[in-house]
């Protein structure tokens, strides 16, 4: 495939922009390429800007639940900029989508909406360190949350697991305040509170993992989760940026049954627009400025072509709750597809899928804790990235995140990707 005008603007671009893109994981570093321009996108295929046409299951890294350019949300995002783009006052479309959050995830009394999961997560700890007047949070090895210093720490020496700064830049004061746990290892949760009691505000955790790639909680992992913040008068936080809206009309905490103090939600919120929000219970959330003393603010929060463009969405997926049994199909026919091409040639690949997101791990072993993702290959992953893209088939270009699945993702689709699946494991494995 012909890919010279993406290389002409990878050189003007990395004259003017870090690593010339302006989020790291699209620089296709991972897998040894340069990335992809993208000119267009509609339902689940983009085309570059050589005229190259793929399936994509990037979807904007999540939002695109509906597929690209939907034409209700289009449609509400041309009528909304006719009025104007932003006024920096209160609007009626920002009451709506409030209202509409707080019906389809019940855990939410009152929301704030802010323009990215970043800013929702690290108002979250804020106002949970507030509540609960302490400094420290658990994270776990293999979640992101965002860029926010909390969550830039890895996991630190043995047993006491205190976190050390995993970027530059990071203090050690903040890495101090943020501790580690294994995912789907409740007792190394049990053991932080325990070395640190009376001390930790809050523990945040993606309900189902996407950035070690996909992987599930186990059965009664998040029972336990909840129940080991209630006894140590910790709250949980989900950071459902992800999850929200994707896995289920309430998320991940629908969907396991599980509820959370606070979460936080980004990607389908927004339809496509910079949107984050953090909510939950009325109590907590009242302390948040003006009605209370946590301070957070935003000039472009709620911008009113970015809440039509998130009301429109939400409103779809509101009406339309089959969706998700149509996502369950379309991901259970990929998981499928693909087992079947992994048995029949005994390849050491692994996958993980819960609804629309999926990950093919490039190891033999379960993958269940962010130790299990690392043992996957990376070479291996990215051959298998570079003849997928040259199939057409857009992935994630990390063995590290999760792809995902959209209503508009046809049989044909499938079958294409499918197909294509099995000429990259060849390539790969010989
Ligand atoms: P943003 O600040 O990128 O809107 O959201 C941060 C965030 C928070 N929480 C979870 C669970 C997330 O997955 C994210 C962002 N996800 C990554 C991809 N896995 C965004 C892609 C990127 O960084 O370019």
């Amino acid at each position: 495939m012909q890919t010279k005008k993406s290389q002409e603007l990878f050189q003007r671009a990395q004259k003017v922009l870090p690593g010339g893109v302006n989020s790291p994981v699209r620089a296709f570093k991972s897998v040894g390429r340069d990335p992809i321009f993208i000119q267009r996108a509609n339902g689940s295929k983009m085309w570059d800007v050589d005229g190259n046409m793929y399936i994509d299951y990037i979807g904007s890294w999540g939002p695109m639940l509906l597929g690209h350019a939907h034409p209700d949300v289009v449609d509400a995002v041309k009528q909304a900029t006719e009025g104007g783009l932003s006024f920096g006052t209160p609007s009626e479309m920002e009451v709506l989508i409030g209202e509409l959050i707080c019906e389809m995830v019940p855990s939410i009394d009152v929301v704030r909406m802010v323009n990215s999961g970043t800013e929702a997560t690290m108002s979250a700890i804020r106002l949970a360190r507030a509540y609960t007047n302490r400094d420290k949070i658990i994270k776990f090895e293999g979640c992101y949350h965002g860029h926010g210093d909390s969550f830039l720490i890895k996991a630190g020496s043995g047993a006491l697991t205190l976190g050390t700064p995993d970027s530059p830049g990071v203090t050690e004061g903040t890495a101090r305040d943020t501790l580690i746990a294994q995912f789907n290892n409740i007792q190394s949760v049990k053991e932080l509170f325990e070395n640190n009691k009376d001390t930790i505000a809050a523990v945040i955790i993606e309900p189902v993992a996407g950035n070690m790639g996909c992987v599930a909680p186990s059965d009664s992992f998040l029972d336990d989760l909840r129940n080991v913040c209630t006894k140590n008068n910790a709250l949980l936080i989900f950071d459902e940026v992800m999850t929200g809206f994707r896995l289920a009309r309430g998320g991940a905490q629908e969907l396991f049954g599980v509820t959370p103090d606070l979460t936080t939600l980004g990607k389908v919120i927004g339809g496509g627009m910079p949107v984050g929000a953090y909510g939950g219970r009325r109590e907590i959330m009242s302390m948040i400025s003006p009605s209370g003393s946590v301070y957070q603010a935003g000039t472009l929060s709620g911008n009113p072509i970015a809440m039509a463009s998130g009301y429109t969405m939400l409103t779809y997926i509101n009406k339309h709750n089959d969706l998700y049994d149509a996502l369950e199909k379309k991901g259970a026919a990929i998981e499928e597809g693909i087992r079947n091409v992994i048995s029949r040639k005994s390849y050491p690949v692994s996958v993980n899928r819960v609804g629309s997101m999926f990950t093919l791990f490039f190891t033999d072993k379960v993958v269940n804790d962010f130790e299990t993702a690392s043992s996957s290959d990376r070479d291996k992953f990215a051959a298998y990235f570079g003849s997928m893209l040259e199939q057409g088939i857009y992935i994630p270009p990390s063995q590290f995140e999760a792809a995902f699945i959209s209503t508009a993702h046809t049989d044909g689709d499938i079958e294409q990707t499918l197909s294509a699946v099995e000429v990259a494991l060849e390539k790969v494995f010989g």
